[in-house]
């Protein structure tokens, strides 16, 4: 029986081979009628490092993420995958809409928000006849706390959400009862207390975020099965605070647990988690040790999810598309190596993600694509699997690389540069040069040493080539002025566009 599915299955990528080319050529023909159009499942992580994924070759040693890696053994694995702003908000303003967020962030910061006339991805898959859902962290960096904001999911495209509308979330703390005993359940960036579900809130007395929003997951693609679904998990962990994890994983490390927040006991909210949310009270090896028992429950988590879409029946046609919104923070316990810095900053450590597909129809098993992509292009990318046009007057900035990655070629425009700007920090990549300006330091929390690798600051524009010098160690910038020169006008060309013909001059694309 599995033999006849395969061979079905072979016959049907023949008749897409076949197919597709027509299909892409005239950008409104629609699918044919007999196509099952795939479900679309982003997996978003909060803050996982470079290194700390075990199926890349470069892995830090005391990593297993068995399930993740599930992803990568029956799809592809990106190695050159970048995020739009080295923190939380702004990344998943830029991955949401295709677009960079500094079109309507023209001075970069935290909190882009996300304005009305850009379609966010979920808006595109609505409005083709797909069911929508999210779970988990809603963070555009405005309108938090707040349901009747265009930032709240069941505003800008998903029929469905439980999750929560700020930077951070107490993973346990999610009952009414704590929430009204909290003298400021809201009081930093991070919240406590019951979580948004659709139109109303939800307590529970007991849970854990990665469990019940895997639960919730689970229940939606079960609910939803016979229709195509676009569904986004976005998951809390690996974010602080890190060492709010269940009992037997942090067994597991040798990671002694630490008192929950008791609103009798220890004064506000807020200061609870300044006082976890970096080295200090947690030393360094111990800040690693909650961090890798945080990540092996959320790898188990996915794990349930990747066999739920199996017990389904769903995991063939589904294109997963897995990754961090930013670089692994240097006050969790990430590690980034063997790329410079970390979140926060513009070295690679901080816009270098873990990144996969998989989609066991159409994208080739166990591959790596070395290639230089952006979270801007799975907008464009999960449209085209989706059969979905895009409208004429469209002005993505992302790219779909379906056809890339199905053939493992690299993108057609493989010279296109890559821009970031975020505070006072930028830097620009095309090809293999990079030019980087990170002047400040992160901030005056001290940092891991044993973690971080490289300054996270230079006075000057700095020069690197990638290829021979993926850590960003050594400024070619002397040596190679014609090309410092070249990025340095593409940058200034790109960053007066973002604030002279920004998003505020267009009408609402469709
Ligand atoms: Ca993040």
């Amino acid at each position: 029986m599995l033999k006849l599915i395969r061979e079905r299955i072979a016959a049907m990528k023949n008749i897409a081979v076949f197919v597709t080319p027509l299909l892409f050529l005239t950008a409104c023909a629609a699918p044919p009628e007999s196509a099952q159009k795939p479900n679309v499942l982003i997996i978003v992580t909060d803050d996982q490092g470079y290194a700390d994924l075990s199926a890349f070759a470069h892995s830090a040693s005391d990593i297993s993420t068995p399930n993740m890696d599930r992803i990568a053994q029956d799809g592809v694995l990106f190695t050159q995958a970048y995020v739009t702003a080295p923190v939380c908000s702004p990344s998943r303003a830029g991955w949401n809409t295709g677009r960079y967020q500094q079109r309507w962030d023209p001075k970069p910061g935290w909190s882009p928000g996300l304005p009305n006339n850009v379609t966010t991805i979920a808006e595109f898959f609505k409005q083709a006849g797909y069911v929508t859902g999210k779970v988990g962290k809603n963070d555009y960096g405005d309108g938090q706390q707040k349901q009747d904001v265009r930032e709240y999911p069941l505003n800008h495209g998903y029929d469905e959400f439980l999750g929560f509308s700020s930077h951070a979330h107490d993973f346990f703390l999610l009952s009414s009862e704590i929430e009204k005993r909290t003298p400021d359940p809201y009081g930093h960036s991070a919240a406590l207390g019951t979580l948004f579900e659709n139109r109303g809130k939800r307590s529970f007395e007991n849970g854990y975020t990665t469990e019940i929003f895997t639960n919730w997951a689970i229940d939606f693609l079960k609910r939803n099965g016979s229709e195509p679904f676009f569904l986004n998990v976005a998951y809390n962990s690996v974010h602080h605070l890190i060492h709010e994890v269940p009992k037997r994983y942090l067994d597991r490390f040798g990671a002694p647990p630490i008192p929950n927040y008791d609103p009798d006991t220890m004064g506000s909210y807020y200061d609870y988690y300044q006082k976890y949310a970096q080295l200090g009270v947690i030393g360094d090896e111990d800040m690693r040790k909650y961090y890798l028992a945080n990540l092996a429950c959320l790898d188990e988590n996915i794990g349930r999810l990747l066999d739920a879409l199996e017990g389904a029946g769903l995991s063939e046609n589904t294109l997963i598309v897995f990754f961090s919104d930013n670089g692994g923070s240097p006050y969790t316990g990430a590690n980034n190596r063997p790329l410079r810095g970390s979140k926060y900053v513009t070295f690679e450590g901080g816009l270098r993600v873990p990144f996969m597909m998989r989609w066991p129809a159409e994208l080739p098993a166990g591959q790596i694509y070395p290639h230089a992509v952006s979270t801007l292009d799975v907008l464009p990318t999960t449209l085209e699997a989706a059969a979905i046009p895009l409208p004429p007057t469209s002005r993505l900035d992302g790219r779909s690389i379906l056809q890339a990655v199905k053939t493992a070629v690299p993108p057609t425009t493989s010279d296109r540069p890559f821009f970031w700007e975020f505070s006072d920090r930028w830097a620009v990549r095309q090809g293999e040069w990079k030019l980087v300006k990170s002047l400040s330091a992160i901030d005056p929390r001290p940092t891991s040493q044993i973690l971080t690798s490289g300054d996270s600051a230079e006075d000057q524009p700095a020069l690197f080539h990638l290829q021979s010098d993926p850590a960003e160690e050594r400024n070619v910038a002397p040596e190679n002025p014609e090309v410092f020169q070249r990025l340095m006008r593409l940058f200034e060309q790109w960053r007066g566009e973002m604030r002279t013909a920004g998003l505020a001059n267009e009408k609402l694309v469709n």
